[in-house]
């Protein structure tokens, strides 16, 4: 059987490249919700009964476990989702703070995510439980242009890189030495971000969830005896389909060119 994705748009094949890396055997099933994206500024009752939607949509594909590989997605529909699908495994994204601010050696942690994740309980919760008091700032911020970019498949055209150029430095006049990219469209912009650090010699680490997710996955399909290795090959998407699919409800496939 299948492990599922989902993601507001394209956004969450960030995580799915870490875990095809991780467990090539194993086959996916991607939706990506490109007709409701972006999901970050809607309500909480909305981002609850679309994620509900893909959720159910990937049960019926038989999947075996699913990846909320969305951050606002997971931060209002996580619980929800575990309650209702009891017997498949859901693993959710919430901004890897923690390493972040364990990491951090001034204290000056940013979270750059959009305002459904800023505002949830998730990642509050984890600024509350590691954040430590006195030491630790956490500072987040939102910015509405990013997650339309990477959706157009262009993240490395000449405005784009102005605009993370300008955002960098803000960072550093911040003080900022952790910057955690707290939404899965935002590791496309990973590679960029880390040239200019370099080139511009300042002393901060990009930090993103894709390689703790692949881990936790990893992990849960050997505690459930899930892994491909035990698949009987009755599932939805017939035995001999050993490529991963992406599905799409809306069949918007993926523009090039996406680095990561
Ligand atoms: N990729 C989603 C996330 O991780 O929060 C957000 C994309 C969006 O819908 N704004």
């Amino acid at each position: 059987a299948p492990i599922g994705l989902f993601d507001s748009g394209i956004g969450g094949l960030s995580v799915y490249l870490h875990l095809a890396q991780q467990l090539p055997a194993e086959r996916y099933v991607y939706y990506a919700d490109t007709l409701n994206v972006p999901y970050g500024s809607r309500d909480s009752a909305d981002i609850e009964t679309l994620t509900l939607t893909a959720v159910e949509w990937l049960c019926k594909q038989g999947c075996k476990l699913i990846v909320i590989a969305c951050n606002s997605a997971s931060a209002y529909a996580l619980e929800t989702a575990r309650r209702r699908y009891p017997q498949v495994p859901i693993v959710g994204l919430v901004p890897a703070l923690k390493p972040a601010i364990l990491a951090s050696k001034n204290g000056r942690v940013a979270v750059l995510a959009t305002k459904a994740t800023l505002n949830g309980t998730l990642l509050n919760d984890v600024i509350n439980n590691f954040a430590k008091p006195n030491s630790t700032i956490v500072t987040k911020y939102f910015d509405p242009q990013l997650v339309p970019w990477v959706e157009a498949g262009m993240p490395e055209q000449d405005n784009t890189a102005l605009h993370l150029r300008q955002q960098l430095q803000a960072f550093a006049n911040d003080g900022i030495d952790q910057l955690v990219l707290g939404c899965t469209h935002y590791p496309f912009f990973k590679a960029f971000l880390l040239d200019e650090i370099a080139r511009q010699q300042l002393s901060m680490q990009v930090v993103d969830s894709g390689q703790a997710i692949a881990e936790r996955v990893k992990q849960l399909l050997v505690t459930n005896q899930l892994s491909a290795f035990f698949d009987d090959g009755k599932d939805n998407i017939g035995a001999d389909n050993r490529r991963s699919e992406i599905a799409s409800e809306n069949n918007v496939g993926i523009r090039p060119p996406l680095t990561f």
